[in-house]
């Protein structure tokens, strides 16, 4: 009863606020025509030179079941080359990944690529950003 009693005042207490605005400034938002990805990355912001994971949400999605998180992947436009690592993408439940072993090994303009396969076809989701 005490660890009932507990659990719901910690359900009532409110988070601290640095947390949702903290998530709310690193959470990246991608357009897509039919979902958007909503991405966080642990830790965030985005390391250089060190591993991160990516956990990556499919909002918005009308038969997200059908549009699987085949592979992540980040490369330089610029250099036109990619990472030295292919990382992992596992499935957490429906619409929600989590891609392991990224690593960004040179500061500058990088963009991460989302490829989605499913029965209406491929679709390929992006952002870029500087890593520093
Ligand atoms: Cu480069």
């Amino acid at each position: 009863m005490l660890r009932l009693a507990l659990f719901a005042a910690l359900l009532l207490a409110p988070l601290p606020a640095w947390a949702c605005d903290q998530i709310a400034a690193a959470a990246r938002v991608v357009e897509g025509p039919r979902f958007k990805l909503v991405v966080l990355a642990d830790p965030m912001p985005i390391p250089l030179n060190t591993p991160f994971a990516l956990d990556i949400r499919l909002c918005e999605a009308r038969l997200a079941e059908l549009s699987r998180l085949a592979r992540v992947d980040a490369w330089m436009p610029a250099h036109r080359h990619g990472m030295n690592y292919a990382p992992t993408v596992t499935k957490l439940d429906w619409g929600h990944y989590r891609a392991e072993g990224l690593l960004l090994h040179m500061p500058g303009e990088w963009e991460v690529v989302f490829d989605f396969a499913g029965a209406d076809g491929e679709q390929r989701l992006a952002f870029r950003f500087n890593a520093e």
